[in-house]
């Protein structure tokens, strides 16, 4: 289980890097490795869970994850994308990049698709 203190993150900062550690250097039951996990619910153990393989390029979110991706993990590098009343927003992500709360007003609660690279 993840035991994450959100104190400090700021509402854009999705990125940090998870502390290095064997459950990441092996293998990972919430993600493969060269896979971005998204999940409808918190904590990578609740609702509905897509692989997302950034060499397969740039994909609309499916429907269930649509402004509601409320957690996430990342086994590569890739690009979360929202557009807004300000244009198309991006967010960098790295392999080894989690959030075990995404949603609540952070940016998967706006965000639309995703793609290799920002
Ligand atoms: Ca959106």
């Amino acid at each position: 289980m993840f035991a994450l203190t959100l104190t400090g993150l700021s509402m854009t900062g999705i990125a940090f890097a998870a502390p290095a550690s064997a459950s990441l250097a092996g293998e990972d039951p919430y993600c493969k490795a060269g896979y971005i996990c998204l999940y409808s619910g918190e904590s990578f153990n609740s609702g509905q869970r897509w692989d997302y393989d950034p060499n397969s390029g740039y994909q609309d979110l499916p429907d269930y994850l649509h402004d509601n991706v409320n957690s996430f993990k990342s086994r590569a590098k890739g690009c979360f994308i929202a557009y807004t009343d300000n244009g198309k927003e991006t967010r960098v992500v790295n392999d080894g990049d989690y959030q075990s709360v995404y949603g609540r007003g952070r940016f998967g609660s706006i965000m639309d698709a995703v793609a290799g690279s920002c």
